[in-house]
């Protein structure tokens, strides 16, 4: 029948679909909010990994037209649940941005125009960029985090510690969050080298007025000491892997 026809010819299609991973606050526990992660639905091959495509992605240009979808993908998604739960306090929707993405001139306008179409407010949207990317043309980065941050659109430095970074820059980037890679949250127990590297951020952080997002916990002890260092937030499996869309507004409802 023709519907099994469409159906298979469906099957055989590759899909992006957006995974969600909660964002915790450390001091009170409370969901505030997720970071988008995209996956790849493969016939043959399954769930496939962002490091295998986004970087031929990158190569290729594809990463702007995809990066559209799943900017406007996540708005869409974070505004079905603020409608959904409205006694929600307010959540923030964190998606990554490649360099490709962020050397587009018109960047800040179609996330204006994403977020006109979806009607989430400016503020519930963080982009993530890495510091490479950031640096690698600092006159220019500057001017586009302007925009963005005018915008009312957060902006936060993703695996913070791990690229190249100049703290002349940092300090006259409209930042609002470091994300401590998850490499030095992984080595954290004691008084170890990595327990300083994480104090150390945090207090370049704070000093900055930054909020700061702990990567990668898997362990009570890393909670234990991240919230003893003041550290605002934290995600990692030790809450919870990133989920899908269901299963992420079931997380939501039972946080509530
Ligand atoms: O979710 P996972 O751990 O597999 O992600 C692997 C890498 O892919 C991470 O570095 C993450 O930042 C990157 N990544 C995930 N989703 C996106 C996305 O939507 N856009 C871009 N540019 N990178 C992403
Ligand atoms: O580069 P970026 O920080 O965006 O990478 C996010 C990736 O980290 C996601 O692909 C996610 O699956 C992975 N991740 C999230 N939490 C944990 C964790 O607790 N441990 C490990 N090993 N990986 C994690
Ligand atoms: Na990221
Ligand atoms: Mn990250």
């Amino acid at each position: 029948t023709p519907l099994t026809q469409n159906s298979k010819n469906q099957a055989k299609k590759s899909k992006l679909l957006l995974h969600y991973q909660p964002i915790v606050s450390l001091a009170t526990g409370k969901l505030a909010g997720f970071e988008a992660l995209v996956r790849l639905s493969h016939p043959m091959r399954g769930l496939v990994s962002p490091i295998e495509f986004i970087p031929v992605a990158e190569e290729t240009g594809l990463i702007v037209p995809m990066g559209i979808w799943i900017l406007r993908e996540a708005c869409r998604q974070m505004r079905l649940w603020q409608l959904e739960f409205p006694d929600l306090a307010p959540l923030t929707m964190s998606v990554n941005l490649s360099g490709k993405q962020f050397s587009q001139p018109d960047l800040t306008e179609q996330i204006k125009q994403i977020l006109q179409e979806t009607e989430l407010p400016a503020h519930c949207l963080k982009l993530e960029i890495t510091e490479t990317v950031v640096m690698e043309n600092a006159a220019a980065a500057t001017a586009m985090l302007q925009q963005l941050s005018n915008s009312g659109i957060r902006l936060s430095i993703d695996d913070f510690g791990t690229g190249y970074s100049s703290l002349s820059y940092l300090h006259r980037f409209p930042l609002n969050t470091l994300k401590i890679d998850r490499s030095f949250v992984k080595g954290m127990r004691g008084e170890g080298e990595d327990s300083e590297i994480v104090k150390t951020i945090l207090t370049l952080a704070h000093n900055l007025g930054l909020d700061a997002i702990a990567e990668g916990i898997e362990t009570a002890d890393q909670l234990e000491k991240l919230r003893s260092l003041n550290c605002e937030f934290g995600q990692g499996y030790f809450f919870s892997k990133p989920l899908d869309s269901n299963a992420a507004g079931l997380f939501i409802a039972s946080n509530l």
